[in-house]
């Protein structure tokens, strides 16, 4: 538990020293989801980042795209590699906060689940992601990151970044009723 804790506060400071994070680009005009993207785990210097594909050159310094998401809608998205990672080395992307699937193309972080590809990319590689996120989902602030064996040099070198799931403002019927309907006991 130290350990994850030191993870984390490396990888927030990491972000936090960071340029300011541009917003993932979803393409609505794909197939097979009603959102597609692809980000590429970018190495600038000693600094990492998940990078938009969509937005041309990286910025220096980097900073991991902050990936947006509402309710009731599919989401592919692909990862890339430029991190110039040494022969058996892999990187990926799991998200934290998002009540989805746990299996490969979902938010699987491990090696050889039985019947399931590996959701890890090396530099001669992709993988594509596929989030359902559900209706009732809460709306709220998250974060996604690398989980591999290197994952807390990775996300210590920036790979990290701000997940959000929209709440629908502040339109009541736009809130989940399981949300809407907690009380006190
Ligand atoms: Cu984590």
């Amino acid at each position: 538990m130290m350990l994850l804790s030191l993870v984390i506060a490396l990888g927030l400071a990491a972000v936090a020293h960071a340029a300011q994070p541009t917003t993932l680009q979803w393409d609505a005009s794909c197939s097979g989801a009603d959102f597609c993207g692809t980000v590429v785990a970018t190495k600038v210097g000693s600094n990492m980042a998940y990078h938009d594909d969509s937005a041309g050159t990286p910025p220096n310094p980097l900073a991991s795209v902050t990936i947006r998401m509402q309710r009731c809608k599919t989401y592919s998205l692909t990862l890339k590699s430029n991190l110039g990672l040494a022969n058996g080395e892999y990187t990926s992307i799991h998200t934290h906060g998002l009540h989805v699937s746990g299996n490969a193309p979902g938010d699987n972080v491990l090696h050889d689940a039985p019947g399931e590809t590996d959701p890890f990319v090396k530099d001669t590689t992709s993988f594509t992601y596929k989030y359902s996120v559900p209706c009732d989902h809460g709306g709220g602030t998250f974060w996604y990151h690398s989980h591999t064996e290197q994952t807390a040099p990775q996300i210590s070198a920036g790979l990290a970044g701000a997940l959000i799931v929209e709440d629908g403002g502040d339109n009541p019927e736009q809130v989940p009723a399981w949300i809407s309907e907690m009380k006190y006991a």
